[in-house]
């Protein structure tokens, strides 16, 4: 904000040469930039006469008139990213990055305001709103919005001729369906002159001209390319949009396990005793409907006091309230310990690492809305 108040500073003090200059009726002033002649500045003009009588050169002044340069008002609000910002379910604090220039012939403040797109779905491809919006200066120029820094929330005595990088920051509701939200900045032209406060929003002049004060005449064009532009309103507009490239799945895993025999009772009433074998069952679900995760990897050191039975690990079982059904071919696909097997078209894989004792599964693509469950065996010590 330092940084820029002082070049705006500056530029006031060349502007004031520039108008001395002018009332001074100097002939090599200083050129405006594209907003031309400063507003305020005055123009002075007189005129001579000259003449002979009797062969003598005579000469008479005329009266000076002089008025002051009127504000034309002008700016542009653009979008100052190229594309619109991807963000992920959820997230907090996303930016939309904007430029307001003042092609107005003096400096004044801007204030801010958004609107956002209404949710049409397929029309507009809008179809959810953002929440939480703050709109901020970018104070430190840096062209990047820092949190706590960039903290004004109007464009205070922006001059001729000059930008401000302005963002909408905003949260992303945590809602699966939501695709694309339209954000339009909204800049509305207000008084300068006031370093320290926000100026009242500008007016045109409506009474006739008067020569010795500063009109205001808005020149504006709101050229957004949005519906019709309505022009001379002192307000520019420019659009983005928030669109969600990431989407976190509801991933839960629920265990289970199983006294399938034991040494005495073999299979009826089974009981945990040393040599008994126990089944675990892992059953992991995606509960988003609609969205698959990718790359799920679920594994589990066997615990002390047990021994892995070899070649035990099936996957794909028919799992039913996160408990497997464990009946013949409702098992799943048995896998081999050293990861070779592969279940055909789902392409689940799994292994086991006899060092560190771990069961390893992976299932390359988990769909909403389904559950995957997988086994394995182990002894009682
Ligand atoms: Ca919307
Ligand atoms: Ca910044
Ligand atoms: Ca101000
Ligand atoms: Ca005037």
């Amino acid at each position: 904000m330092f940084a820029k108040g002082v070049l705006r500073t500056l530029l006031a003090g060349t502007a004031a040469i520039v108008s001395a200059g002018t009332m001074a009726g100097t002939a090599n002033a200083q050129a405006p930039g594209p907003a031309g002649t400063a507003a305020g500045t005055t123009v002075t003009n007189t005129a001579q006469a000259s003449y002979t009588v009797n062969g003598v050169q005579q000469n008479a002044t005329s009266n000076a008139v002089s008025f002051v340069v009127d504000r034309k008002v002008n700016l542009t609000v653009i979008a100052n990213q190229p594309n619109n910002t991807q963000v992920a379910i959820g997230q907090t604090a996303a930016v939309t990055t904007f430029k307001v220039t003042n092609n107005t012939n003096g400096t004044q403040d801007f204030l801010l305001s958004s609107s956002q797109t209404p949710i049409q779905g397929l029309f507009n491809g809008d179809n959810f709103d953002v929440t939480n919006i703050h709109i901020y200066v970018d104070s430190n120029g840096n062209g990047t919005y820092d949190a706590g820094t960039d903290t004004a929330t109007y464009i205070n005595e922006l001059g001729a001729d000059q930008s401000a990088v302005v963002f909408i920051v905003a949260d992303i509701p945590n809602n699966q369906a939501n695709v694309l939200a339209g954000i339009t900045l909204i800049a509305q032209v207000a008084a300068g002159g006031d370093t320290a406060a926000q100026g009242l929003p500008l007016a045109p002049s409506v009474a006739p001209n008067d020569d010795n004060v500063v009109d205001v005449v808005f020149a504006d064009n709101d050229s957004d390319g949005l519906g019709p532009d309505i022009i001379y309103n002192g307000q520019g507009r420019a659009a983005l949009g928030y669109e969600i490239t990431t989407r976190n799945v509801a991933l839960s895993v629920a265990k289970s396990q199983l006294v399938l025999t034991d040494p005495v009772n073999l299979a009826i009433a089974p009981k945990a005793i040393p040599g008994a074998v126990v089944q675990y069952c892992l059953v992991v679900n995606n509960s988003t409907v609609g969205t698959p995760a990718s790359n799920v990897t679920l594994t589990d050191v066997i615990p002390p006091n047990t021994t892995y039975v070899a070649n035990s690990m099936s996957i794909g079982a028919i799992a039913l309230g996160g408990t497997c059904l464990l009946t013949g071919i409702l098992d799943g696909v048995s896998l081999a310990d050293d990861g070779t097997v592969t279940v055909p078209l789902v392409n689940y894989t799994g292994s086991f690492n006899a060092t560190t004792k771990t069961v390893n599964a992976r299932i390359p693509v988990l769909l909403g809305g389904t559950s995957v469950a997988a086994t394995f065996r182990v002894t009682i010590n």
